[in-house]
C-alpha cells in the first residue's frame, strides 16, 4: 500500500464524536497521511446539546489555499463532510481543483440531513450549493435524506427498488459520477448500502441496528475512504465501512449504562478496521 496524503475538510466539534475528531483517527489508522481543514469549531455537534458555540472558518479558507499553493503542496485525495457556509463550499470547490493531484480521487459526503430534515443551521441555499459540490465530484457518500435533497427527488420514508432507482437515475442525470447511498433497506430488521459505479448496480445488505448513534454517518465515510485510499474497490471499501460502522454501534448499545448517546464508540474497534485493511 503506497504512503499517501490525503486532505479532510470538515468541522471540529469538540466533542461529539463526529467529523474531525472520527476522521482524522480512522484516516491515520488505516495508514494515510491525513492533512485537515476544519470548516468550522463548534463546542460540540448540533444534534442534542444545547447553546453548541460555532466559529466559523470561511474566511481563513483563501489564505490557507493560497499558502499551500506556494508551498506546492498537493493532496492523493480529497474527501469533505459537514462545511460550515454556503460560501465556503465554493472555496472548498477551489482547493479540490488547485490541490488535487491529476487523477486522484474528490469525495464528498454530503453531510446535512437525516430522517427527511436538514441539521439546525442550514437551509435550500446550502442544500443545492452542496448539491453543485457533490455533482463536481468522483465518488458522494450520501444518505437517502442527502440525495433527495440534491437530487430534488421526493423523500419518502418508505420505498422499494423502483424507487431507489428512480433516485440514482435523478443524481445521475444531474452529474453524480459514482454513488454509494446509506441506509437502504429493502427488508425489516436488514439495511445496505447501494454502489452505483460505471452504471452497475450492486447492493451490500448488513443487520440493521433500530437505532444508530449520531455520527455514524461519519465513521462510515472516514473507513470507507480508509479502506479505498488503502486499494480496495469501492464495493470493498462500502461493505467494510458498513461492518465497521455496525461494530461501533454495537459497541456504543454494550455501553448503554455509560448513556453515551452523544456519538458511536468507533475506537476499541479500530484494531478490527486495521485487519481489514
Ligand atoms: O455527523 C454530522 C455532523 C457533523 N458536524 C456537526 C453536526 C453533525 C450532525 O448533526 O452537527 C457539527
Amino acid at each position: 500500500m503506497a504512503y499517501q496524503r490525503v486532505l479532510t475538510i470538515q468541522d471540529i466539534s469538540c466533542v461529539g464524536q463526529c467529523s474531525l475528531t472520527v476522521a482524522l483517527p480512522i484516516l491515520s489508522a488505516c495508514g494515510h497521511e491525513t492533512a485537515i481543514l476544519p470548516s468550522a469549531v463548534l463546542s460540540t455537534h448540533t444534534a442534542g446539546f444545547e447553546g453548541y458555540t460555532f466559529r466559523d472558518l470561511t474566511e481563513d479558507m483563501p489564505a490557507i489555499e493560497a499558502h499551500w499553493q506556494k508551498e506546492g503542496i498537493d493532496f492523493a485525495a480529497i474527501y469533505t463532510g459537514y462545511l460550515g457556509s454556503t460560501k465556503q463550499i465554493d472555496y472548498v470547490k477551489s482547493i479540490a481543483q488547485h490541490t488535487l493531484k491529476a487523477g486522484a480521487p474528490f469525495i464528498v459526503d454530503p453531510a446535512m440531513a437525516d430522517g427527511g430534515k436538514l441539521y439546525p443551521g442550514f437551509d435550500a441555499e446550502f442544500a443545492a450549493a452542496m448539491g453543485r459540490l457533490a455533482f463536481s465530484a468522483d465518488i458522494i457518500l450520501p444518505n437517502i435524506t442527502e440525495a433527495c435533497l440534491i437530487a430534488e427527488y421526493e423523500y419518502r420514508e418508505e420505498y422499494d427498488r423502483a424507487y431507489i432507482d428512480g433516485l440514482l437515475a435523478a443524481l445521475v442525470a444531474k452529474g453524480a459520477k459514482t454513488i454509494v447511498l446509506t441506509g437502504v433497506s429493502y427488508k425489516e430488521g436488514r439495511t445496505g448500502v447501494v454502489v452505483l459505479e460505471d452504471g452497475e448496480y450492486s447492493y451490500y445488505e448488513h443487520e440493521q441496528l433500530s437505532q444508530g448513534s449520531h455520527g455514524t454517518g461519519d465513521v462510515y465515510s472516514a473507513s470507507f475512504v480508509g479502506a479505498l485510499l488503502a486499494g480496495h474497490t469501492v464495493f470493498d471499501s462500502a461493505s467494510i465501512a458498513a461492518e465497521y460502522t455496525v461494530r461501533c454501534i454495537k459497541r456504543t448499545r454494550r455501553d448503554e449504562a455509560a448513556n453515551h448517546w452523544y456519538g458511536p464508540e468507533f475506537e476499541p474497534e479500530l484494531g478490527w478496521l486495521i485487519k481489514q485493511i
